[in-house]
């Protein structure tokens, strides 16, 4: 039997993405816009609070493309508290408006396939600053959930231990070109959400992205071991741009 390898959690998240049914929005008058645009800002701030205070993180993205318009990004210490955020917009009956088109749960998740040193949080602040991620102010974000293979001699589940940490370590260098570009998140969502892990990639220029999950494609961690979900692509905006993304005011 092949073992598993020990993981560290930090933050927990929650991806939600939304569409905009833009023909009844621009049905509404001004007045009911602007008081709606008000409801959400006022929500939206809220969660933008935690980055100030550092109890969590969140940002807002453009996204491109049919999959989805908006997607609100929280982390947070537990499940509680994104379901408190969930349902805060929720109440504010507007899912006629903002329908959600996908969502995402999972958990900020380091393992020790590369582990060296301090493995503990509380005295080492580099682990901190990973589990519990200030989400970065790129212009870019790319989110895609995935998981590893187990279909027949590409089961990553049945490899030994220190086959995966090699498979790891080869993966590890390929990312690690992309150090300076590129910030990952790793999120873990086996038992939380349909796919076993998330990943929250961010950069300046969104072509970075295609040139590494492209060179990653090559990496037998990825060529043998990997299955990919829907991805999607955003621009970071600030709550004060939602009043422009929606009336152009
Ligand atoms: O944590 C670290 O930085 C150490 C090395 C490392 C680990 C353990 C690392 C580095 N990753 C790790 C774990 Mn990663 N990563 C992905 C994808 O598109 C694909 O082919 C796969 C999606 C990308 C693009 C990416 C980028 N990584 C993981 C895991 C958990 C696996 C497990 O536990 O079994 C997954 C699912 C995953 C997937 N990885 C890096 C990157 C980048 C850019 C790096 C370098 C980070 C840096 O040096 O700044």
């Amino acid at each position: 039997m092949s073992e598993p390898i020990e993981t560290i959690e930090g933050w927990y998240a929650l991806h939600d993405i939304r569409t905009i049914d833009w023909a009844q929005w621009t049905k509404r008058s001004t007045a009911e816009q602007q008081r709606t645009l008000a409801a959400i800002a006022s929500v939206v701030a809220g969660w933008d609070q935690s980055n100030q205070e550092q109890s969590g993180s969140f940002g807002m993205y453009q996204l491109i493309g049919h999959k989805g318009d908006l997607m609100f990004l929280n982390f947070r210490e537990s499940t509680d508290q994104l379901l408190d955020i969930e349902w805060q917009f929720n109440r504010l009956g507007i899912d006629d408006l903002f329908k959600r088109s996908y969502s995402y749960y999972s958990v900020v998740e380091l393992s020790k396939y590369l582990a060296q040193g301090d493995a503990n949080p509380d005295s080492n602040a580099f682990l901190r600053r990973r589990l519990y991620p200030s989400l970065p102010k790129t212009h870019y974000l790319c989110f895609y959930p995935m998981n590893k293979r187990r279909q027949g001699n590409d089961n990553w589940y049945t490899q030994t231990r220190d086959q995966r940490r090699n498979l790891m370590k080869d993966h590890g260098i390929i990312g690690h070109k992309y150090h300076d570009t590129v910030t990952q998140i790793i999120t873990g969502s086996q038992g939380l959400d349909d796919w076993e892990w998330g990943v929250t990639l961010y950069a300046d220029d969104p072509l970075v992205f295609k040139k590494l999950i492209y060179e990653m494609r090559f990496d037998e961690a990825s060529a043998r071991f990997a299955d990919f979900g829907p991805f999607y692509v955003g621009r970071r905006r600030e709550i004060t741009d939602l009043s422009l993304l929606l009336t152009q005011s």
